[in-house]
């Protein structure tokens, strides 16, 4: 009788035993977590990864590391930790610039601590003391107030046009943007409008845009199929395939073959444009956006006078599934060669790379933050756009199709290629016009700043954790202008 109650009592130990070395095992593989892709991601402090996700599975299985000849195995396979590869440069500077080894890393220079709910407390309230406080216009130039006649001003003006691409459906749109634009800018400094169409615009959308516009010279532009359509080259099963993936994640306008033609031409091909050769400045505004700011200096000629490069109002972290491969093949890019050369040793790396805010979003992105500069608003030079550096950067991004199987903005392109490619005082926030683009503001406080809440930065209070103004301030060390 013993012996027959001793062993139910091993055989009840043992199975006790199995099931909670299987519970310990689901726990460690992450299996009972599949629901909830979010939670796994967003924990920073943890480095697991996870080959349940279903980006960062497609990445390891799909990317080239050959671009890092020292990469172990074993890093290999663990892509975030890519970013995580220690060297004395690298952890002084964040950055290396050599040939064949160019890396950069995020090094938390104000030393940063604390959740990302944490983090983005900090930065918004950061962002709310700044916005709050009075400004007036930027301080690191002599500026050119509005002329007594416009018509008198035409030997003065910067060389520069206002650009929109826009669609003849989207006149009623376009035409809210301009009007506004018109009473607050243009109607005092008279720059010529350029619109582009990829169809020819019609005669009702001319007519009335040249109402809107009043006494600016206007020029409408049709592009050539060569710049706007999918290059040859695309497979299209691929692309197929791999838009209906990023349609399931709901990445928006994953589907929309003419999204991706209008961002691989916006950041490829529009200054290339024959009736863009004569300028230098452009300045995009686009369907439905918003300016609170009565402006009283020609914004044009401030960007010449400083021989700034690039403008923006807002910054904001991107989809991250959209641009899963854009930085790795940004550093693949880059360690080929000799295009080190084209990095620039004073650039804003920083916030590119940070992994503070929204670590989930790096770790998705192959090391990239996803912070970049709103591109519906942008004031930038094309002869940048149309330098070495950023054409052969665009060529080689090209030639990967990533611009259709996935579905890489011009925007975070952009914002890569000037925090890359130039000095970051020639990036300028201009913090005191007022914009809006849905869902996203800029509004500081300053006298001529009207209709808009000031230090708000969305409509959705939910949304401030995209915010990416402070880690470009803070982590590359921008001078304050204002
Ligand atoms: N001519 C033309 N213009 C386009 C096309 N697609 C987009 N655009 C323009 O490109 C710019 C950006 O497109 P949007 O549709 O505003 O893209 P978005 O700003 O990312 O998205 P929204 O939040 O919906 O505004 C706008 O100026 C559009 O008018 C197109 O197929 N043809
Ligand atoms: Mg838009």
């Amino acid at each position: 009788m013993v012996t027959i109650r001793k062993r139910k009592l091993l055989y009840f130990v043992i199975f006790s035993l199995t099931c909670i070395l299987f519970l310990l095992h689901l726990l460690n593989s992450g299996g009972i977590y599949r629901g909830s892709n979010d939670s796994k991601l967003s924990d920073s402090s943890s480095n697991n990864n996870n080959n349940n996700d279903w980006s960062f599975k497609s990445l390891t299985e799909r990317f080239d590391f050959s671009y890092l000849p020292n990469l172990s195995n074993n890093l290999k396979s663990s892509y975030n930790q890519l970013n995580l590869i220690s060297d004395p440069g690298l952890e002084k500077k964040g950055y290396i610039l050599e040939p064949g080894n160019v890396k950069f890393k995020f090094i938390n220079n104000v030393k940063k601590r604390g959740t990302p709910e944490q983090v983005i407390n900090e930065n918004m309230e950061k962002y709310r003391q700044l916005m709050n406080k009075e400004i007036g216009k930027p301080q690191d130039a002599s500026l050119v107030p509005p002329p007594d006649d416009s018509h008198e001003y035409d030997k003065k003006r910067a060389n520069a046009t206002i650009l929109a691409l826009v669609r003849n459906e989207e006149l009623i749109k376009i035409g809210q943007s301009i009007k506004k634009f018109q009473r607050l800018f243009n109607s005092k400094f008279n720059y010529p409008y350029t619109f582009i169409n990829d169809q020819p615009f019609t005669e009702r959308f001319k007519q009335r845009i040249t109402k809107y516009t009043e006494n600016a010279p206007v020029e409408f532009v049709v592009i050539k199929p060569e710049q706007w359509n999918k290059p040859s080259f695309i497979d299209e099963a691929k692309e197929a395939k791999e838009m209906q993936l990023m349609h399931d994640h709901n990445i928006a306008y994953a589907k929309k073959a003419s999204y991706h033609n209008m961002c691989r031409f916006y950041l490829g091909q529009f200054y290339n444009l024959p009736e863009l050769q004569k300028y230098k400045y452009y300045w995009r505004i686009e369907p439905q956006v918003k300016f609170f700011t009565d402006v009283q200096y020609d914004v044009l000629k401030y960007m010449e006078d400083t021989q700034k490069i690039y403008g923006f109002t807002v910054s904001l972290y991107d989809i991250e599934e959209s641009v899963k491969t854009l930085w790795p093949e940004t550093l693949k890019f880059l360690n080929q060669g000799d295009n080190y050369k084209y990095v620039n040793p004073n650039g804003s790396f920083q916030w590119l790379v940070e992994n503070l805010q929204n670590p989930k979003k790096n770790k998705m992105a192959g090391g990239y933050s996803t912070c970049h500069f709103w591109s519906n608003f942008e004031i930038g030079d094309m002869d940048f756009f149309r330098s070495e550096a950023y054409s052969t950067w665009f060529k080689y991004l090209d030639s990967t199709g990533g611009f259709y199987y996935e579905r890489w903005g011009d925007a975070p392109v952009h914002s890569i290629g000037v925090s890359l490619f130039a000095d970051k005082s020639k990036i300028h926030w201009f913090r005191d016009l007022g914009y809006n683009h849905d869902p996203y503001f800029n509004c500081a406080r300053t006298p001529w700043t009207s209709a808009c809440t000031v230090a708000r930065f969305s409509r959705y209070e939910h949304l401030n954790k995209e915010n990416c103004v402070i880690n470009w301030l803070e982590y590359d060390e921008i001078k304050d202008v204002y």
